[in-house]
């Protein structure tokens, strides 16, 4: 399935088995996209992350820094990302995102892809400290780029596929994490950076 050709204002829900996307293609205006990627580019502590896979070291393609509550700690892959406290435009959007949409979440996890040579594979966000069913919002911002989903054991289950314009809000709910993986692919064609913003509840200890 192709998202629509049309940018619409409107939310464009997808209902995969056992869980559910919601797309808000201008969640944010297209000149605020434009200066908040600026300043989160040269504002966030962007670091370089090594995760383990099959006990090697591997240099993940992209930047990525962890923002959150105190006790929000996040682990993927062997590797514990170092807890930032909240910058203010971190938190505002935050608190826009509980007070309009009723999502509730205390962590960020940010991702730069600094070109279409940075990319993340196919993986779901459940990590236990993720709990069951986590509903996961993630902002897009800089370069347009797609992400697609797949099952994770049906194979005949047809794949989906989105455009992440900068400005998009999609929040994923229900069993996405379990049923489904997402990937961000590689591309050629793009050069454009890109700033993905996935807020996250995570369990605090
Ligand atoms: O960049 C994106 O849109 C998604 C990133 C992602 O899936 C993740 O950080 O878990
Ligand atoms: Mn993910």
């Amino acid at each position: 399935m192709q998202s629509s050709l049309f940018a619409s204002a409107e939310p464009q829900r997808f209902m995969l088995q056992g869980g559910e996307l919601t797309l808000y293609p201008q969640w944010v205006s297209e000149r605020k996209a434009c200066s908040l990627f600026r300043w989160l580019e040269k504002s966030l502590a962007w670091e370089q992350s090594v995760i383990q896979i099959y006990g090697r070291p591997v240099v993940i393609p992209r930047l990525n820094a962890w923002y959150g509550d105190p006790g929000c700690n996040y682990q993927y892959s062997g590797y514990r990302l170092p807890l930032n406290a909240w910058l203010d435009p971190l938190s505002e959007i935050r608190t826009r995102l509980h007070d309009e949409l009723g999502v509730e979440t205390n962590s960020v996890l940010a991702n730069l892809y600094r070109d279409g040579q940075d990319s993340v594979g196919w993986h779901s966000d459940d990590e236990p400290e993720l709990g069951q069913n986590p509903v996961i919002a993630s902002l897009s911002l800089g370069g347009e780029r797609r992400f697609s989903f797949r099952h994770r054991r049906d194979k005949t289950m047809p794949p989906l596929h989105l455009t992440l314009t900068p400005g998009s809000l999609l929040v994923m709910s229900g069993a996405v994490q379990h049923n489904w993986h997402h990937c961000l692919p590689k591309s050629r064609k793009v050069t454009a950076p890109r700033i993905n913003l996935t807020y996250r509840k995570v369990v605090t200890v």
